[in-house]
């Protein structure tokens, strides 16, 4: 255990016990340190909550509060109407966050209440593509292909049959007054997300592409290179939103690498390169790739 003091005015420090290597936890320091020191973080349960605040301790230096696995942007509505009521001078930033999981799934309900009753609140998705903290189970965020202990690869499966849901292109249609996608492979571009994301008043929604290094069985060196292959190949758009419509798209290198590069440094795809059939299952991510530059007009 690291004993080291927390440093003040530390947003997220180490001490954490998120993996080397760890994603989420690179892309919810950036987040917090953009977000700054006024602010109040509404976690959901998974492994960003696990990791930060194993009770007594706390790797958090703003108010940062845990409640349930699905009711995240439900407490910070509360947190966000206690505020109006005291009535500030001072702006105070609300932030719900959670795992794919509690965005997609569980608490997908409650984040689209937040957003149809136009709250003030930045929700930001920490995407790692399955259920980590549990122990690798499918979410809807999950990608097609992808091992995962309830999708598991073997004679009769390739994997996750199902495609990845269009999280914000549900948001875009809720409204929200900006939403982004970014990727832990693009550190600035988090942070600089995040504080354009405050500067709208209204709801907001950041998801962040978060390689998870047990699950998707990869070498902990290897995050930031995923995280960038995962936006070049095609396979992750990053893009910028304004109330409703696409404003802003980080273009993709003109000779796109193909799914191959990404899919080979992850194990929950190693089943793909084994037989010709797995061959053909790379097409179709391949063509998955293919429709989303079409449909952002990346290029
Ligand atoms: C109502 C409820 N159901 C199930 C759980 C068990 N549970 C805790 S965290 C978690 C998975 C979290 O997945 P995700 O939101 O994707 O976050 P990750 O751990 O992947 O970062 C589950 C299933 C719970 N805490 N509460
Ligand atoms: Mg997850």
């Amino acid at each position: 255990m690291n004993k080291t003091k927390q440093k003040p005015n530390q947003a997220l420090s180490s001490g954490h016990r998120a993996c080397g290597g760890c994603g989420q936890i690179i892309a919810a320091r950036l987040a917090a340190e953009a977000a700054g020191p006024n602010t109040i973080i509404s976690n959901a349960t998974g492994c960003l909550e696990v990791t930060t605040t194993p009770y007594p301790e706390t790797a958090w230096g703003m108010p940062w509060i845990h409640s349930l696995f699905e009711n995240a942007s439900a407490v910070a509505s509360g947190i966000s109407a206690g505020l109006k009521q005291k009535a500030q001078d001072k702006k105070i930033n609300v932030i719900a966050q959670g795992g794919d999981g509690a965005s997609y799934d569980i608490g997908f309900g409650l984040i689209s209440g937040m957003w149809e009753r136009g709250e003030d609140i930045l929700y930001i998705c920490y995407d790692n593509e399955a259920y980590m903290n549990t122990g690798v189970q499918a979410s809807g965020a999950t990608p097609y292909g992808a091992h995962t202990t309830t999708s598991p690869s073997g004679e009769q499966s390739f994997g996750s049959a199902f495609r990845k849901k269009n999280m914000p292109a549900i948001a875009m249609a809720h409204r929200v007054a900006y939403v982004a996608t970014a990727s832990v492979g693009y550190p600035m571009d988090i942070k600089n997300k995040i504080k354009k994301a405050l500067s709208f008043t209204g709801p907001k929604y950041v998801q962040i592409l978060v390689p998870c290094v047990p699950g998707w069985g990869i070498d902990p060196k290897d995050t930031i290179k995923i995280g960038i292959l995962a936006h070049q190949t095609g396979l992750w758009p990053i893009f910028e939103a304004e109330y409703g419509k696409i404003t802003k798209v980080m273009s993709c290198p003109k000779n796109r690498p193909a799914v191959e590069e990404y899919l080979k440094l992850q194990k929950r795809f190693k089943h793909l390169f084994k037989s010709e059939s797995g061959q053909v299952e790379i097409k179709k991510i391949q063509k998955i790739a293919d429709e989303n530059i079409k449909n952002i007009k990346i290029l």
